[in-house]
């Protein structure tokens, strides 16, 4: 957990908001793994990522591939905005409950 990324992100995600229009793509938290774990999203496209943990714990959104790393309180809801992305995978897990929550968005 790094505060200074998770305002940083909280900011960013503001900034953007006002533009509207993106795609958004839920990711479900639940038994401390992410539904889907994997996502598929097109290349070049900013998109929102809406991530609900429907758990009764703590959760942190984390990915180094794609630079994020957000809080998400138990039966809470964030979002994420993520620029445009080449092709690729780009890995996230659940910091808190790393052995089970992982998973990876494919850019195509
Ligand atoms: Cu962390």
């Amino acid at each position: 957990m790094k505060k200074f990324l998770t305002i940083l992100s909280i900011v960013t995600s503001i900034a953007s908001s006002s533009l509207a229009a993106e795609q958004e793509f839920l990711i479900q938290i639940k038994d401390h793994k992410f539904l889907p774990e994997i996502l598929e999203i097109p290349a070049g496209e900013k998109f929102k990522l809406i991530i609900e943990n429907l758990d009764k714990t703590l959760e942190e959104f984390e990915s180094g591939d794609l630079k994020k790393e957000k809080l998400v309180g138990a039966g809470k809801k964030i979002t994420i905005i993520i620029s445009p992305l080449k092709a690729g995978e780009y890995k996230f897990f659940g910091d808190f409950h790393q052995k089970t929550a992982q998973g990876k968005i494919i850019v195509r």
